[in-house]
C-alpha cells in the first residue's frame, strides 16, 4: 500500500509537478482535502526556514500525519540573489506571476549578465522529525517571456544546455531536470534507503 503524505503547499502547480513525478509511489493528498482555510505562514528569511515552517505548521495543525513542504525561489546573480526567498511576492502581496515576471525583466533591462538558478527546499515531517532535501538548476533569464506551460518565472527561465524556457517544455520534460524534481529525487532516495515509511 502507498504511504499517505500530505503536501504542505497551497500552490496547485507544485502539487501537479510532485504528483506527476512521484504520484505512482506515494499517496499524495492536499491541505485542501484537510479543509485548511488559512494561508500557510512563511515568515523566515531563508528557503529552508520557510520550508520547515510550512511543514511544522501543517504537522501541528493536523496531528499524526506525514507532510512534505516546498519552498522555492529564483536567485538572479546580477540582483545579488534576489528575488530569492521573496520570489512569490517580488512585485507585491498579490503574488501575481505576470507582475513578478514584468518586474524581473524591468530590473534586468540593461543587464548583460542573465545568470540565475532555481532552488527548491523540501521538508518532510514524519513522526516528529524533519528531513530536508534541496535541488537546484542553473540557467539564464531570457529577454522576453516565452511559452505558456508551467507557472511563476517559468516563461523567462532557460535551463543550462537548452534553447527553450521551462514554459516551452512539458511538465514531464521539466520534471526530468528541474530544481523541484532534483529535490524530489533526493527525497525518494532517502525514503527508499531509510525505509522510514515501512516502520509505520
Ligand atoms: P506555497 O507556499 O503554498 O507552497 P507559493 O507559491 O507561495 O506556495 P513559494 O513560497 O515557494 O510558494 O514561492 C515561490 C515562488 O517562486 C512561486 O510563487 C513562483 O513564483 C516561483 N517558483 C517556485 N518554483 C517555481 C518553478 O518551478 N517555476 C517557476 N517559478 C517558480
Amino acid at each position: 500500500m502507498k504511504s499517505v503524505i500530505y503536501l504542505a503547499t497551497q500552490n496547485q502547480h507544485k502539487i501537479d509537478e510532485i504528483k506527476d513525478l512521484l504520484g505512482d509511489l506515494f499517496d499524495f493528498r492536499t491541505v485542501f482535502e484537510l479543509g485548511l482555510q488559512t494561508e500557510i505562514p512563511e515568515t523566515g528569511s531563508t528557503l529552508q526556514e520557510n520550508s520547515m515552517q510550512k511543514a511544522e505548521f501543517i504537522a501541528r495543525h493536523f496531528g499524526g500525519i506525514s507532510c512534505l513542504a516546498d519552498d522555492s525561489g529564483l536567485e538572479v546573480d546580477a540582483l545579488g540573489g534576489a528575488p530569492g526567498v521573496y520570489s512569490a511576492r517580488y512585485a507585491g502581496e498579490s503574488k501575481s506571476d505576470a507582475a513578478n515576471v514584468a518586474k524581473l525583466l524591468q530590473e534586468l533591462a540593461t543587464t548583460a549578465n542573465r545568470n540565475a538558478r532555481f532552488v527548491t527546499v523540501l521538508t518532510l515531517h514524519h513522526q516528529g522529525q524533519f528531513y530536508v532535501f534541496e535541488g537546484e538548476i542553473h540557467g539564464q533569464i531570457t529577454e522576453e517571456p516565452r511559452g505558456s506551460n508551467g507557472f511563476g518565472y517559468d516563461p523567462v527561465f532557460m535551463p543550462e544546455g537548452k534553447d527553450l524556457t521551462f514554459a516551452e517544455i512539458s511538465m514531464a520534460e521539466k520534471n526530468q531536470l528541474a530544481h523541484r524534481a532534483r529535490a524530489l529525487q533526493k527525497f525518494k532516495k532517502f525514503v527508499d534507503e531509510s525505509r522510514i515509511f515501512q516502520q509505520d
